[in-house]
């Protein structure tokens, strides 16, 4: 593999093993779905999302991908409850997408993939201080995920994807304030949770999975400006990220559990 892992041929997924051996673990994500062998969980309480425009900071594009980064130490955004034994800060939410609507998300369910999949990535802040130290532990981090399907344009999304052509090359950031991050959930609170992985390097298997039933929708003019940004940087030869989902990986007899009949 080059020196930078990516999503092309030559650094892309199947590759990633040899700098990452951990790629072939036992906890690692995505996976699929299989609604029906999904473990119905009575115990499982309903989540507690408490997220606060003001802690969201600024746009990055990172070269893979591009981030909404929140500030983490002061009045963050949590998220609690569900299957989680602590508070969980947002430190950042990324979006997967493929070159066609046809595919994109990273989980899918019962064989399906959607356009596109929203990663809000929170880290537990009751016993830990900081996301790369959380990110070494089973219990560091839990990613909340949105299915996102091509429909109607989502009236959230739109400053997230008007915002993206100050950020079109690898490395550059602009400020993203005031956003609240939960106009990009679902109506619906069912969810899905398993033990699983960052689903691109460094891999660690730090993630509780909670995925939400419902997927949100987006028009396909949004999800294109999406394939808009870039993995070269300005003065580069322009490099369109057209795909950065990582495909489903062996479940290895973990339990996936439903909040929901
Ligand atoms: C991921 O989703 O794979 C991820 C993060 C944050 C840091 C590293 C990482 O969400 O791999
Ligand atoms: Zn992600």
């Amino acid at each position: 593999m080059s020196l930078n892992w990516g999503y092309d041929s030559h650094n892309g997924p199947d590759q990633w093993h040899k700098l990452y051996p951990i790629a072939n673990g036992d906890f690692q994500s995505p996976i699929e779905i299989k609604s029906s062998e999904a473990k119905v969980d009575e115990s499982l309480k309903s989540l507690s999302i408490r997220y606060n425009a003001a802690s969201l900071k600024s746009l990055v594009n990172v070269g893979h991908s591009f981030q909404v980064l929140a500030e983490d130490k002061e009045n963050p955004s949590v998220v609690s409850q569900g299957p989680l034994k602590a508070t969980y800060r947002l430190n950042q939410f990324h979006f997967h997408w493929g070159a066609s609507n046809d595919f994109g998300s990273e989980h899918t369910v019962d064989g399906k993939g959607y356009a596109a999949e929203l990663h809000l990535v929170h880290w537990n802040s009751d016993k830990y201080s900081s996301f790369a130290e959380a990110a070494k532990n089973p219990d560091g981090c839990a990613i909340v995920t949105v299915f996102i399907k091509v429909g109607s344009s989502h009236p959230g999304l739109q400053r997230v994807v008007e915002a993206l052509k100050l950020i079109a090359a690898k490395g550059k950031q602009a400020a993203f304030t005031n956003f609240d991050a939960s106009t990009l959930l679902p109506a619906s609170m069912d969810y899905w949770t398993y033990q699983g992985s960052l689903t691109h390097p460094p891999l660690l298997e730090c993630v509780t999975w909670i995925i939400f039933k419902e997927p949100i929708s987006a028009s396909s003019e949004q999800i294109n400006l999406f394939r808009s940004i870039l993995s070269s940087a300005e003065g580069e030869k322009m490099c369109p990220i057209l795909t950065n989902y990582r495909p489903i990986q062996p479940l290895k007899g973990r339990e996936v559990k439903a909040s929901f009949q």
